[in-house]
């Protein structure tokens, strides 16, 4: 599929996808939606690809739903869950049972559901000039794309309900410090450094990494006892691969193991 509203580029095991509607703060409008959603499962379905990097084109990460296409201004009320439905669902699950790492790389200001988009990635980098914004409350809406999920467990109920009620920007360091991100970079290094983490987890074991998400993601609804057998069971699928033979075989014999990602 062309892509008009996105880019979409594969180096190596690495695909990147950035938003690419800077005049409008790569804001979503619902072919721009499909676009992502038909890349996700692009990168999900093709085993070449080993890691994915989302970023932004210009000063923002994406200001969520563009607003002039929901609620234009001389049509009748939208039909918002169908956008919720049809838009951001699908992503937010094509990132998650996507069972390789996906990386969010957060430029600039990541609103609304972008926000949340960027916090369903696996490991988030975000530069010093980014901020994520929970814009919902300010339209009369409430958290969607995952965020009401997310945003407590990773933030804490208390912080969650004040982002989620005040909608204030949260500057990217304090993002990290709540333990919603993983860490923050100076601007010129963010794609540098995403790129590098990219690269280096596009040559590790795919297959042991997917399982890795598949357990932490089994963990956001299992209790202790549940859990224990999820990594009972998962664990067998990973000692099943040739790449755990692989660094098995390759610790021992004191050489740097070549994973293939099988
Ligand atoms: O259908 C549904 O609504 C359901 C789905 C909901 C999911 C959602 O994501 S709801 C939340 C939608 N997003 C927002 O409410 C955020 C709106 N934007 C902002 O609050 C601000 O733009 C930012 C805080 C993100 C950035 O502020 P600032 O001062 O850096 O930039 P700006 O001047 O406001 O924006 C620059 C341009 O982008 C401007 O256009 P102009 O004046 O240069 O022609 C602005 O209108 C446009 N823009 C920014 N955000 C959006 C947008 N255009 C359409 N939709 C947007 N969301």
């Amino acid at each position: 599929m062309p892509y008009q509203f996105i880019k979409f580029v594969q180096e190596g095991g690495v695909v990147t996808i950035t938003f690419n509607r800077p005049d409008v703060l790569n804001s979503f409008n619902m072919a721009m939606a499909k676009e992502v959603q038909d890349a996700l499962n692009q990168c999900a379905s093709d085993d070449t690809v080993r890691a994915v990097l989302i970023t932004g084109e210009g000063r923002a990460f994406s200001a969520g739903q563009d607003l002039s296409e929901a609620a234009p201004a001389d049509a009748p009320w939208p039909d918002i869950s169908r956008i919720v439905r049809e838009s951001y669902n699908p992503i937010i699950r094509a990132i998650r049972n996507m069972e390789k790492p996906v990386i969010g790389a957060v430029n600039g200001v990541a609103a609304g559901a972008a926000a949340n988009l960027a916090l369903a990635c696996d490991i988030v980098l975000a530069s010093e000039k980014a901020s994520f914004l929970q814009a919902f409350c300010h339209i009369g809406l409430i958290p969607d794309s995952g965020g009401t999920f997310f945003l407590p467990r990773l933030a804490g109920f208390a912080r969650a309900t004040a982002m989620a009620m005040l909608g204030e920007k949260i500057p990217a360091q304090q993002a990290l410090e709540w333990g919603m991100i993983y860490k923050v970079v100076p601007a010129d290094l963010l794609i540098p450094e995403a790129r590098k983490m990219a690269l280096h987890l596009a040559n590790q074991p795919t297959k042991g990494l997917g399982l890795i998400k598949r357990a932490l993601n089994q963990s956001l609804g299992n209790d202790l006892e549940a859990q224990l057998e999820v990594e009972a069971q998962l664990q067998a699928q990973a000692a099943a691969t040739e790449d755990c033979k692989e660094g098995i075989t390759a610790f021992l014999e004191k050489r740097n193991p070549v994973f293939k990602g099988r």
